[in-house]
């Protein structure tokens, strides 16, 4: 077992990286509102927060290297190469060490050192996990604070002997006595790396999202689902949502999409059939586990959104723009004459006078967004106005159904039931999306992303789909999957699903499968909605539910090559899963 990191170690811990890094000064971030209120005044002071003319609000514009996760730079260090598969990136852990200490060596000078302790999930819960970030960014620990729970009650556990999992982040500029700071500091080498056997990570270089909040991906996720693997529970990059029907039943789904498929519209969807009403757990990250009852359950680790803010708007989702209100971190959108914020997509015409994410005036011309594509927003879970009663409950909320989607502008069908668990967990294995803007790389490319896990599992892929697998186990209640896709094309280009809030009616029409009340018809590739039974007109139907058989022929063939790169590591059950499916289509 990975040793665990007690009181006394943390004390000796701080020191050794005080010691390695020579900040000016060490201070331990208490988590209280009023610590908060102070650091934004010396961001403001240091020019790297602008205060908006929303109440509590603030806007900071990184420097143009750092929009974005890197996967390129991100690394899991476990000893055994293959332990990582070749999903990740690897590097043999004492060697990245030694770089790692090489850089951080006199990396904080002339900063202040800030200790975040915190905890991922409700207070309480079997589920939740404790972590310490230390960082040089305050900008870091302001984000920490909206996103999770920081402060007394974490370090209180830490200090009673509770394990916890350690980050240590720097912006990778030190400086000199005398020298001014930049409002976006950083360095233009940049790496992340993870220790799961450890459970460490390291950031260096990079002050974006989920590069240097150490308790969203690296933790929440990277780290969290080596976790999973050994307790048998399940770390996923998904969001949670409590749907309840007119006759006022009420169920949890969880649903995976890649980065920047609108999971965050999803999870907040106003959903405006006649009765129904969705609330909100989590809109990123579900750790779950399978309770005695037989049943699955789950927790959002987040106490917060980190939200993208392009294409947000009053007409799509109304709950984020009314989240989004005040008590908000934006950074890198667009900045409007009266200090308030902008970003494409939020109204038809943009206003005048817009400063672009630059800091530059926007010139409407130019091909150039006026905010980042990958702009951000962070606020506080409290200010979610549909946010679920039961988001704090340590016992978690029983799910139901696990949807799975990409963005894919062919083939998938709008939405598709597995025949059970494994066919299910296949769909899952086969997700694949065109890339958006939430990570480096080129936008509107197919690639394969598994669970929407491909950047986030710390581990081997072959094992981890071994590891759904195994789930499936005595009496548990399986929730049934789902695959999804809002994003399929006509010939012409054009979205054949309005998507957004129509989306509540495919939601509907899962719930309505749970509770026996919706009819399905079989097909090769798993049950589609029966005609009569989905609420739109017939040649929609097709359109949104053809099977081009020869064109999933072609998918499997494609699959099979991919999965190959897990060799022995990629489940028998699987293969003979894929073969069975093939077989159905031709
Ligand atoms: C995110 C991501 O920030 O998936 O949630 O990139
Ligand atoms: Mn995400």
């Amino acid at each position: 077992m990975p040793s665990n990191k007690t009181d006394s170690a943390l004390a000796s811990y701080i020191e050794k990286i005080r010691e390695l890094t020579k900040p000016e000064s060490v201070v331990v971030f208490d988590g209280t509102p009023l610590a908060y209120q102070e650091l934004l005044k010396e961001l403001v002071l240091k020019k790297t927060l602008e205060p908006l003319s929303r109440e509590n609000s603030f806007l900071a514009r990184s420097t143009p290297d750092d929009v974005a996760r890197l996967e390129e730079v991100t690394f899991i260090c476990s000893k055994v190469r293959e332990e990582v598969g070749p999903n990740n990136r690897w590097q043999e852990p004492t060697k990245m060490k030694e770089e790692l200490y090489s850089r951080f060596n006199g990396c904080m000078q002339g900063r202040v050192m800030y200790v975040i302790p915190y905890r991922m999930g409700p207070k309480g819960s079997p589920l939740s996990k404790l972590g310490v970030e230390i960082t040089d960014s305050a900008y870091v620990v302001a984000n920490m604070y909206l996103m999770t729970t920081t402060g007394k009650e974490p370090l209180l556990a830490i200090e009673e002997g509770a394990p916890y999992v350690a980050g240590v982040h720097s912006v990778g500029r030190s400086l000199l006595s005398g020298e001014e700071d930049v409002p976006w500091p950083s360095n233009s080498y940049k790496v992340i790396a993870h220790f799961p056997e450890e459970r460490e990570i390291w950031s260096f270089g990079s002050g974006y999202g989920g590069n240097a909040l150490l308790g969203k991906k690296c933790f929440a996720l990277r780290i969290a689902s080596k976790m999973a693997e050994e307790e048998g529970s399940l770390a996923e990059h998904m969001l949670i949502i409590g749907i309840t029907n007119p006759k006022g039943k009420k169920r949890y789904f969880a649903a995976a999409f890649p980065s920047g498929c609108g999971k965050t519209n999803l999870a907040l969807l106003q959903m405006d059939l006649p009765g129904w009403k969705l609330e909100c757990v989590g809109d990123d990250i579900a750790w779950m586990w399978f309770k005695e009852d037989g049943r699955l359950y789950a927790i959002n680790p987040e106490q917060g959104f980190f939200g993208i803010a392009p294409g947000t708007s009053m007409a799509i989702s109304p709950h984020i723009m009314k989240m989004i209100e005040k008590d908000t971190l934006f950074t890198n959108v667009a900045e409007t004459k009266d200090k308030d914020v902008w970003w494409e997509g939020m109204t038809k015409e943009p206003p005048e006078d817009l400063i672009d994410w630059h800091g530059k005036r926007w010139d409407k011309s130019s091909k150039e967004a006026a905010a980042q594509p990958n702009a951000r927003f962070t606020v506080s879970k409290t200010r979610c106005p549909i946010l679920d009663p039961n988001s704090d409950n340590p016992h978690g909320v029983p799910i139901d159904a696990i949807l799975f989607g990409g963005r894919r502008s062919s083939l998938t069908p709008l939405v598709v039931e597995a025949r059970d668990w494994r066919g299910g967990v296949l769909m899952g294995a086969s997700l694949s999306s065109e890339k958006t803007a939430a990570a480096v790389g080129k936008v509107g490319e197919l690639r394969h992303d598994p669970f929407a896990m491909l950047p986030f599992c710390g581990y081997n892929m072959g094992d981890y789909f071994a590891h759904w697998l195994s789930l499936a186990k005595g009496s548990r209640i399986l929730p049934k999957i789902y695959s999804v896709n809002w994003f399929r094309k006509d010939e012409d280009g054009r979205f054949i699903w309005p998507g957004y809030k129509e989306n509540a009616k495919v939601l509907a029409w899962i719930f309505e499968r749970l509770e026996g009340e919706k009819e399905a018809i079989e097909t090769p590739i798993g049950l589609l909605p029966k005609k009569e039974a989905f609420p739109v007109e017939g040649s929609l139907y097709e359109k949104l539910f053809s099977i081009d058989k020869k064109a999933y022929l072609r998918e499997i063939a494609e699959l099979r090559e991919y999965f190959a790169i897990f060799g022995e590591r990629f489940p028998r059950e699987l293969e003979e899963e894929l073969t069975l499916m093939e077989k159905r289509l031709l």
